[in-house]
């Protein structure tokens, strides 16, 4: 993107369409037609239903094709989809789960930020500009097993918003890897990250999703969130996110993907600069029932 672009639904689309086409997430899909033919029929199934049942008529019918047509057009697939869908596909994903259940990816996450080594009191800084706007977050905790052990040297990636509810790589004048990194905790699973608290993320207006959005009269907001990956050797991938609280949007976020035990309690900081907050992370061990996609 070139610098004096502005922040547009279908140049964050693209890139989204890009990223997710690069991702490698449908190599794993095996052609299984007992398993096509049950989706795909009760997919169409349930939108005959719709139409029959509400009286659907063909203005409706016409202007929906339109809007299909405009969200290819945009690239807000990878939008659409992780907006209303992500969260039932994520509760499925991890039910089984003892320790954290996490939450939703979203279209936002870059593999491979710049690692760094972190621990307890050993803050590493994510990668930000100079005069990075925002309130200062020192973020720490320890990673432990569903065993109460710890994990040395586990991995956490760390992506969010800056203070304008910008993602990097999503949207221009933004650094390449701006408020996006790896850390790895010591020996004893602790971390310690020092960022900024990002904004509220109001989701593009000017694309399709946001077309929805007004004719239905709904709102675009996500409260304000951290995206996380946490992994270590044996363990699930835990995909999480997590609030701030008091955020008037952790009650209706538009992506459904708030659950209680993910909302901060952030602290005034102990050396006076900004807040500080405590989130430890509970991996479950990798069993035989483990899908591919949660082994790290
Ligand atoms: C986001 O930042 C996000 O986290 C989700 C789930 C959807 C759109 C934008
Ligand atoms: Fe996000």
């Amino acid at each position: 993107m070139t610098p004096t672009e502005q922040a547009t639904a279908a140049a964050s689309g693209a890139a989204a369409t890009d990223r997710f086409r690069q991702s490698g997430k449908t190599a794993a899909v095996q052609a299984d037609q007992a398993r096509v033919n049950e989706l795909a029929s009760a997919l169409v199934k349930a939108a005959n239903d719709i139409i029959l049942e509400k009286k659907v008529t063909y203005p409706e019918f016409n202007a929906l094709k339109a809007w299909l047509i405009k969200v290819g057009e945009d690239g807000e697939w990878p939008l659409f989809l992780d907006v209303w869908l992500e969260h039932s596909v994520e509760e499925v994903a991890t039910e089984h789960r003892d320790g954290n259940k996490g939450s939703i990816e979203g279209p936002y996450y870059i593999p491979d930020s710049p690692s760094q080594q972190t621990g307890k009191g050993a803050p590493a800084k994510i990668s930000q500009r100079p005069d990075e706007k925002g309130t200062r977050l020192l973020f720490q905790g320890q990673v432990r097993g569903t065993d109460g052990k710890a994990l040395p040297n586990a991995k956490i990636e760390l992506w969010h918003a800056d203070e304008d509810g910008f993602y990097s790589q999503f949207a221009p004048n933004l650094p390449e890897w701006n408020l996006r990194g790896t850390f790895i905790a010591d020996e004893e699973g602790h971390f310690a990250i020092d960022t900024i608290q990002p904004a509220p993320y109001q989701i593009p207006t000017d694309g399709a999703c946001g077309q929805l959005i007004a004719a239905a009269g709904w709102h675009a907001w996500r409260p304000a969130h951290l995206h996380l990956k946490v992994s270590a050797p044996g363990h699930e991938l835990l995909t999480a996110q997590l609030y701030f609280p008091g955020d008037e949007h952790n009650d209706d976020d538009i992506a459904s993907a708030v659950k209680p035990e993910l909302i901060l309690d952030p602290q005034d900081a102990s050396d006076g600069h900004g807040k500080e907050v405590n989130y430890d992370f509970v991996l479950d061990p990798v069993s035989e029932e483990t899908p591919e996609h949660l082994r790290a």
